[in-house]
């Protein structure tokens, strides 16, 4: 944990019907697997979502009609920042496991493929954010390598119960360039650092380190309302349509 708050836009991913047995009970309602991310820009990009398999997750009370699906810490946090039909007190309306939230079916924002899928990936860490992560392969290498992952182990698939036709075929969604590193700026640096999987992380944290920045500073966006756009001029611009549009929501922790 820094000493610095960090500050989080939670994009709603909506849970198309039919819900899930575990999840019966909350059909009429507006539920929502809450992804916490620091690059609302990226959102174009998105081709699925993560969820830690052995995670604990719940179904947790935002207001009369919505329902977001996060870690009993992130319902807890969002609870004291007015995001709770009971004002600093999470409802939870159901315990979910992260294999509970495998394969559900989502709308994102954004997005330009749906619906998408809620996948496994193993790195994700469940004390911060909401333990919901989403994924954008283009511009995220931890998102790039799980996705890789998956798509070149049938045995992960089947461990996870992942059917062939949520990951394949792998396809990246260019949405932003980078003078430096082209038009998908993780597959691009993976590859580079040769980077076998979503366990390399001393690797990974290179990588990151080497597209973080630069997105911002040197990316442009190439798709959407943007496009053309510095990511620097589009990122508060996205920032604020997804708030606007109620799509989204501030969280700090
Ligand atoms: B980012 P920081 Cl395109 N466990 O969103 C692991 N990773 C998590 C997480 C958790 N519990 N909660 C959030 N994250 C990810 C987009 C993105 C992100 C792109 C590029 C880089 C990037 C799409 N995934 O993050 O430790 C989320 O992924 C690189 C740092 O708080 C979130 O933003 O700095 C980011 O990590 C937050 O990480």
């Amino acid at each position: 944990e820094g000493v610095q708050p960090q500050e989080y836009v939670l994009i709603k991913m909506e849970v198309l019907t039919p819900f899930s047995p575990k999840l019966k009970a909350l059909e009429g309602r507006n539920v929502y697997l809450a992804a916490a991310t620091l690059r609302p820009e990226t959102m174009y990009g998105q081709t699925n979502c993560w969820v830690l398999p052995d995670g604990k997750y719940g179904a947790f009370e935002i207001n009369d009609t919505d329902v977001f699906i996060m870690t009993e810490r992130a319902a807890l946090n969002l609870a004291y920042q007015h995001l709770s039909r009971v004002p600093e007190k999470p409802t939870c309306l159901a315990q979910l496991s992260g294999s509970d939230l495998i394969g559900m079916r989502l709308r994102s924002p954004l997005a330009f493929s749906g619906p998408i899928y809620a996948l496994p990936m193993l790195t994700i860490l469940t004390d911060k954010g909401t333990g919901i992560v989403t994924s954008v392969p283009s511009d995220s290498p931890d998102d790039f390598m799980a996705l890789q992952d998956l798509v070149t182990k049938p045995a992960l698939r089947a461990k996870y119960g992942v059917k062939d036709e949520w990951v394949l075929p792998f396809k990246v969604i260019p949405i932003i360039n980078i003078p430096e590193f082209g038009d998908k700026s993780a597959e691009k640096v993976c590859f580079d650092l040769k980077i076998k999987s979503q366990n390399d992380k001393e690797k990974l944290a290179e990588a990151k380190r080497m597209t973080y920045l630069k997105g911002f500073t040197d990316g442009t966006m190439i798709v959407g309302e943007y496009s053309g756009r510095r990511v620097q001029e589009a990122k508060p611009l996205i920032r604020k349509k997804l708030l606007d549009e109620a799509t989204a929501v501030l969280y700090s922790e």
